[in-house]
């Protein structure tokens, strides 16, 4: 009963997308973990701890049951290539969804039930969990994609104390296999740095990753390839991403001056920052990541950048490097 209850509840959100599972120990991730590390392939905004992201009883001791919920956001008029990818052309999916989350948990406490609602930076195995509560199913572009609204969907979790009768989980180890996707390999030739690919993934070259990097050696600048912040190469020509519900939340709408000058971002200064940027989804890694990102797009279009030297030593060290490069180069 309560999980219709909370089903419908979330509909009334505007959320009809979720799914259910018993909180319990992914032992069976243990292993696929231990191989990664192994490997160097775990990403610097990966939780290091395995057991912290396998076991959702170490946040909540009494959780029962793990609600996992997907909010979608794509817009596809707007999608104007300028380097900022989709999801950072918006608000805060963090702030947004927790928002939500919030308001689920109330109505989970007013059942008489405990709930904590979590989104991204968590230890918490996010598309693991959603696959398994039938959401949607892991592509080879390793993209949580769902029938409705294609892989364009953030991920949202609530724990709950709430034990509820629930199906069959899927098998974990159909995944690897991918069977949705077929024999489907455009991600594969669509991804610039061949991060993803036939044989494995590889998060630490994707160009996500890079556009979020503090420090970039040369030979990581020129794989860039214009991303300003985020990178979807691997989502943009998934034919599950063709025909999918693009009416979304409304709290996802576009916000317009993302799409501006590359010129503007690359010369922005704190006030800019704070009543633009701060509050989209690549505001949380500050003003001199998204400058520097944009100062190599348009030097990368072979345009002057030299007059877009300022105070910081930063985003100076960069305009030499760049500078000095294009020099060896004559
Ligand atoms: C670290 C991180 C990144 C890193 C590393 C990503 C990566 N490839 O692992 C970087 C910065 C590169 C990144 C990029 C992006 N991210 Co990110 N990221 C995360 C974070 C915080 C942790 C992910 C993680 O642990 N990765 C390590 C791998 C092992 O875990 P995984 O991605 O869950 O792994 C799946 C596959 O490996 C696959 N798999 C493949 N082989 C096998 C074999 C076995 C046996 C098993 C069991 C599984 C398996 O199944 C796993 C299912 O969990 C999550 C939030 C979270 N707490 O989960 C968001 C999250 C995954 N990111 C998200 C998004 C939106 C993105 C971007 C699309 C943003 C963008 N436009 O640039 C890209 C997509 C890149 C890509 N194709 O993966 C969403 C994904 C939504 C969705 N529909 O899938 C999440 C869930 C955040 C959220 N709450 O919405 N991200």
């Amino acid at each position: 009963m309560w999980k219709q209850q909370i089903e419908d509840f979330c509909k009334s959100l505007g959320l009809d997308t979720i799914g259910f599972i018993r909180c319990r120990r992914f032992v069976e991730l243990i292993d696929f973990y231990e191989k990664r590390n192994e490997k160097n392939l775990q990403n610097e905004f990966e939780e290091k701890d395995i057991e912290k992201r396998i076991n959702p009883n170490l946040t909540m001791e009494s959780g029962k049951t793990i609600i996992s919920i997907a909010f979608p956001y794509y817009h596809d008029e707007e999608n104007i290539e300028n380097g900022f990818s989709i999801y950072t052309k918006r608000m805060d999916y963090h702030k947004v969804v927790k928002s939500y989350l919030a308001k689920v948990c109330e109505y989970i406490e007013s059942l008489g039930g405990k709930a904590e609602g979590f989104v991204d930076s968590n230890a918490l195995p996010e598309r693991y969990i959603a696959y398994l509560a039938g959401i949607g199913f892991i592509g080879k572009n390793n993209m949580l994609i769902t029938k409705k609204y294609g892989s364009y969907v953030f991920l949202g979790e609530i724990i709950t104390d709430l034990e509820m009768e629930l199906e069959d989980e899927r098998s974990y180890q159909e995944i690897p296999k991918h069977i949705e996707c077929g024999d489907c390999k455009r991600c594969y030739h669509e991804c610039p740095s061949k991060s993803i690919n036939q044989n494995k993934i590889n998060p630490n070259i994707c160009l996500s990753y890079l556009t979020q990097k503090k420090e970039l050696s040369d030979q990581e600048i020129s794989l860039l390839k214009g991303n300003v912040f985020g990178c979807d190469y691997c989502q943009l020509k998934c034919p599950y991403n063709e025909e999918i519900e693009t009416n979304v939340l409304d709290d996802f709408k576009t916000l317009c001056y993302m799409n501006e000058d590359m010129k503007i971002f690359a010369s922005m200064d704190n006030k800019f920052f704070k009543d633009k940027i701060s509050n989209t989804s690549c505001g949380w890694r500050g003003k001199n990541v998204i400058k520097r990102n944009a100062i190599l797009r348009i030097n990368n279009e072979n345009q002057d950048i030299t007059e877009l030297r300022g105070d910081s030593p930063y985003i100076n060290d960069y305009i030499e490097r760049l500078l000095n490069k294009h020099d060896r180069k004559e």
